[in-house]
C-alpha cells in the first residue's frame, strides 16, 4: 500500500532501526518504546490488523509469531517475561493499520493494560 508507514519502511523508503528481519517478516524499535525492549514485529506484506492476517495467510501469522519470540530472545527480554501485544482496531489502541505485534519486556509488566 502506497500510503502505508509500514510498507514504506518495508520499502526502506522510511529508516527503522532494523533488529530482525527474515523472508516475510521484519522486526524494528518502536520510536515511542514503552518499556526497556519494545519492538514491532510485522509481516512485510500488507494486512490491516490481525484478524486479516489470520483469515488471509495463518503461515504468515505463524512467522510472525515465531519472529517475535526470536526477537524476545536476541533482546534478553524472554527470561524476565515479556509481552506480545496485537492492538486490533481502533477502540484498541490501533493507530497503525499495517498489522504489528509489540514486543515489550525488560521491565515488570502491569495487568490490566490501560
Ligand atoms: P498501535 O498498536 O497501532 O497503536 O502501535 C503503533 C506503534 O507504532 C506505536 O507504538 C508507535 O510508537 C509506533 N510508531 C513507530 O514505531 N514509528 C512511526 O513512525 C510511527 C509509529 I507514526
Amino acid at each position: 500500500m502506497t500510503d502505508c508507514l509500514f510498507c514504506k519502511i518495508v520499502a526502506k523508503e522510511i529508516p527503522a532501526e532494523v533488529v530482525l528481519e527474515t523472508d516475510r517478516a521484519l522486526a524494528f524499535r518502536d520510536i515511542n518504546p514503552q518499556a526497556p525492549t519494545h519492538v514491532l514485529v510485522i509481516p512485510k506484506e500488507h494486512h490491516a490488523d490481525a484478524a486479516a492476517l489470520a483469515e488471509a495467510d495463518r503461515g504468515l501469522a505463524d512467522e510472525v509469531l515465531k519472529a517475535a519470540h526470536a526477537v524476545a530472545v536476541q533482546e534478553g527480554a524472554a527470561e524476565g517475561g515479556y509481552r506480545i501485544v496485537f492492538n486490533t482496531g481502533a477502540g484498541a489502541g490501533q493507530t497503525v493499520f499495517h498489522v504489528h505485534a509489540h514486543v515489550l519486556g525488560g521491565r515488570d509488566l502491569t495487568w490490566p493494560p490501560g
